[in-house]
């Protein structure tokens, strides 16, 4: 009929390239940018879908490659939630992107609307949200999704232009929350409770104007840009941004995975920032990674504060508030609530890390890579803190523990305001208003690591001194089947090809405080080895041998 009719037309316009597998991975689909016209299209369809599914919830697509090439881009789903697509539609957008005729997509999608029972009548319509980032390929990738979603009757697009991935995510949830979700609404979030949390601190003006500044790398992509406007609503930070605009290359000599893996400064970082707190973004603004350029000459490696430091920061920030909380027991029904924190991270959190949030008495779990995974875990807690080392995460707050917070609140502010334990509720929850619910968000990340900075006085080297990092290597190796390697225990061990894990034991064996892992990458056509022991000569000798065992 008419919905089988408009399908088909429009899905003869887009047709996959030959001979080339695309599979949902880590983060969506990545490939060249030239390949992905009709994947585009048909997540289109997806979304739309999905949307319908879920009783007409928003869904988003970001359009988007993150750190990868300029020339590189990409797309994922948002779920109602605004964190990832559910993984149990993950094999049916396998299916759409390689589906190789219209004739095959039509009769993909209706034995799929069948299964999952979709309504298509078109009674409840459905909007999509679509965003970009400044990659000069995503308009017309843009364009793609949108015929893939109006190829589904009842469903409508809302392009948002060029956003930050979190941005997007965040914007999805907010309207399924029945809020304003445009960008200033997200600005305005940002920068009202990032004021709470400085108005919330109690000894203010420990902190000279210098301290106050940060020097952000944009990546030369959209998290520049966005910052130089959110910035104006700031005050009592300073903010300077570099390579914001598009005069570089994306994500080229810069950016926060640039920053984290080569642990060198990125371009137009030197000398003259010797001293400072500096920050780098990735090339969607999901990543967040702190750095200090070396203050000795003929040192070239950074001091690098990662995503585990972040991790580290933000878990004694809410240990402290919640131990505050707890202090004082009140009558009053409720006020004994124990609230469960857990803290997540993935294989390739440096080991120091690691130690350091157990002595802290945390409870630490580990979860293959891939943000889809880690906010999973991060959400079974009441409030639950995960972070990839490379910047990536956030807090997750639960709901039942938001609301006994609210009341809390309300009662404590009854018997008297300006109570340590009243304040320490306040900032738990700004911190949850700041920080981004739907996916790590190296914007709002910033403004907390900035804030709780100010809370404690703390400089960034008494930050990054919480502890000291493992030396670590990372290599990639370029392989033909990257699905040739399988891996269990979160990525630890490697079950196929049989024999390599036991090569790797007996490598990383040799190396005091030695450890070492390889597994597929979900982006690249890569198998990622990393290493660490007690030196870097180690550390990268080890990976070096590692690698040989891939080759
Ligand atoms: P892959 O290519 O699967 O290793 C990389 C990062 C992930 C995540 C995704 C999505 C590393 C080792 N891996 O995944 O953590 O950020 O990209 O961007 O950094
Ligand atoms: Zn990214």
């Amino acid at each position: 009929e008419e919905q089988h009719s408009l399908l088909l037309s429009s899905s003869s316009c887009f047709s996959p390239p030959e001979g080339v597998r695309l599979s949902y991975g880590t983060a969506g689909f990545r490939a060249d940018a030239a390949l992905l016209q009709s994947t585009v299209y048909r997540v289109g369809i997806l979304a739309a879908l999905r949307s319908l599914k879920m009783e007409s919830s928003v869904i988003g697509i970001m359009i988007t490659a993150s750190h990868n090439k300029v020339t590189d881009n990409g797309v994922k789903i948002a779920d109602p939630s605004g964190g990832m697509l559910s993984r149990d539609w993950e094999p049916f957008a396998d299916a759409l992107a390689n589906a190789p005729t219209p004739q095959h997509l039509l009769q993909l999608i209706t034995e799929f609307v069948e299964k999952e029972s979709i309504p298509l009548d078109g009674v409840r319509p459905a909007t999509i949200l679509l965003g970009r980032d400044t990659r000069p390929s995503g308009e017309s990738l843009l364009e793609a999704a949108k015929q893939g979603v109006s190829s589904i009757l009842g469903v409508v697009a809302i392009d948002m232009g060029i956003v930050t991935t979190p941005q997007l995510h965040w914007m999805v949830r907010a309207r399924n929350m029945g809020m304003k979700a445009y960008e200033l609404d997200y600005f305005e979030q940002l920068s009202s409770s990032f004021r709470c949390l400085i108005d919330l601190i109690p000894s203010k003006g420990r902190m000279s104007e210098g301290d106050l500044k940060v020097v952000v790398d944009g990546a030369n992509g959209v998290g520049g840009e966005k910052l130089e406007l959110l910035k104006k609503m700031l005050d009592n930070l300073f903010v300077e941004v570099r390579n914001s605009g598009r005069d570089g290359v994306l994500n080229e000599g810069v950016g926060a995975d640039f920053v984290q893996k080569e642990k060198v400064a990125p371009h137009g970082f030197g000398s003259q920032d010797i001293g400072l707190r500096c920050a780098s973004l990735d090339g969607d603004a999901d990543r967040l990674v702190y750095f200090c350029v070396p203050s000795s000459k003929g040192c070239s490696d950074i001091e690098l504060v990662d995503g585990d430091k972040i991790l580290s920061l933000f878990a004694i920030f809410i240990k402290e508030q919640l131990s505050t909380l707890s202090k004082e027991r009140g009558e009053n029904m409720g006020s004994n609530y124990q609230a469960r924190l857990g803290v997540v991270q993935t294989a390739y959190a440096n080991g120091a890390s690691t130690d350091f949030l157990k002595k802290l008495e945390l409870e630490v779990i580990f979860t293959p890579t891939g943000v889809k995974h880690l906010h999973e875990k991060a959400a079974e807690f009441d409030i639950g803190i995960y972070f990839e080392a490379n910047g990536h995460g956030t807090i997750l707050f639960s709901e039942s523990f938001l609301c006994w917070l609210e009341a809390r609140h309300k009662e404590l502010s009854s018997v008297s305001t300006g109570s340590e334990q009243e304040t320490a509720a306040l900032r738990l929850l700004a911190a949850s208003k700041l920080i981004n619910q739907a996916v790590g968000d190296a914007l709002s990340g910033l403004l907390l690591v900035e804030a709780i900075l100010q809370h404690k006085g703390w400089s960034i080297r008494r930050w990054s001194e919480l502890y000291q990092d493992l030396p670590s290597r990372q290599v990639k190796v370029k392989v033909v089947d990257r699905t040739a390697v399988v891996t269990a225990n979160a990525e630890t061990i490697v079950v196929r090809p049989p024999g390599i894990q036991e090569a790797i034991n007996i490598e990383t064996a040799k190396y005091p405080q030695g450890r070492s892992f390889i597994r597929p990458s979900g982006t690249e056509d890569v198998i990622r080895v990393y290493a660490e022991a007690s030196t870097q000569e180690a550390a990268d000798s080890l990976a070096n041998s590692v690698a040989k065992l891939v080759d």
